[in-house]
């Protein structure tokens, strides 16, 4: 199996006119990394998936009333090859290279699909640099808080991206949390001035999140980090790290319509942790969809 996609696929399977280089104000950048992956493997075909399943999204958003892609138009750039160094040699690679891309084209729309959360860190590194960000935050929908200091020998696992980011400055807000070590609930009383997390049955008891979450983004420069392990496993079953009581197709909604709505700058997103299960395609057309709405939601500002 190839990580690759096919030449004649792009995002959408938009037609050339819609998909040029040029004129498009979105770039999706494929990133089929998986190096420090802990338990079900695969993710390394998700962004193939992905873009595969995305040919089948229907352009027409009932939302806006439109064919969104069609006016904004989506580049597919060619995959970020994956290398065999170490995790930090290739979260440094992947920050290089996301930094020469958002500073190439700084008024594009940066979407990255992964591979594994670990490629984050270097996502969001790169994305503030390119956009001299003072004092970025991270929003992370998420099943786990990726905050210990180090997993499996490497504190550049997906284990650790928040961890990361936090240490460089970063503010993280974290949505979804339902798995948790002692390391990650210490740190989260010890730097509430930098860390917010609402775990999922919170966001299931009641909107109250909605107000805090408008506050906290509010004139910021965002960087939306999704895992996809976030959404129930009912809804997304192919993630390596499946965890019940997830979030619904609603509340994911909600969260980055807050998000999107209110924050002062999005510098870019991605969307990580698809591990396709052969002949089991809900998956990744149900991500895909979700990576149309976002970005919808995002051009739409
Ligand atoms: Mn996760």
């Amino acid at each position: 199996m190839s990580y690759d996609f096919s030449p004649q696929e792009n995002f959408l399977g938009l037609d050339e006119e819609s998909s040029a280089l040029e004129t498009a104000r979105v770039l999706v950048l494929p990133i089929p990394y998986e190096g420090t992956v802990s338990y079900g493997g695969g993710t390394k075909f998700g962004p193939r998936a992905i873009i595969h399943a995305s040919m089948q999204v229907e352009l027409f958003d009932r939302e806006f009333g439109k064919e969104c892609a069609s006016e904004y138009g989506v580049h597919t750039l060619p995959a970020l090859a994956s290398t065999h160094h170490s995790p930090e040699t290739m979260v440094r690679y992947i920050e290089e290279a996301v930094y020469d891309m958002a500073s190439r084209y700084p008024d594009k729309l940066l979407f990255v699909l992964g591979g594994e959360h670990s490629i984050s860190s270097g996502v969001g590194r790169g994305l503030a640099r390119a956009h001299n960000v003072d004092r970025p935050l991270m929003v992370q929908l998420d099943a786990h808080s990726d905050l210990r200091n180090e997993y499996e020998g490497t504190p550049f696992s997906h284990a650790s991206i928040a961890r990361r980011l936090l240490d460089d400055g970063w503010d993280i807000i974290q949505l979804g949390i339902r798995s948790i070590c002692t390391e990650e609930m210490e740190l989260i009383t010890a730097r509430h001035d930098h860390l917010r997390v609402w775990f999922a049955e919170q966001v299931h008891a009641d909107a109250s999140w909605e107000v805090e979450l408008t506050q906290r983004v509010h004139g910021r420069d965002v960087f939306l980090s999704i895992d996809i392990d976030a959404l129930d496993p009912s809804l997304i079953p192919a993630t390596g790290t499946p965890e019940p009581d997830g979030l619904t197709w609603n509340e994911a909604l909600r969260i980055i319509h807050t998000v999107t709505r209110n924050a002062g700058r999005l510098i870019g997103a991605d969307c990580v942790e698809l591990a396709p299960i052969p002949g089991h395609h809900a998956s990744e057309f149900i991500t895909a969809k979700l990576i149309y709405k976002t970005i919808n939601h995002i051009m739409a500002r």
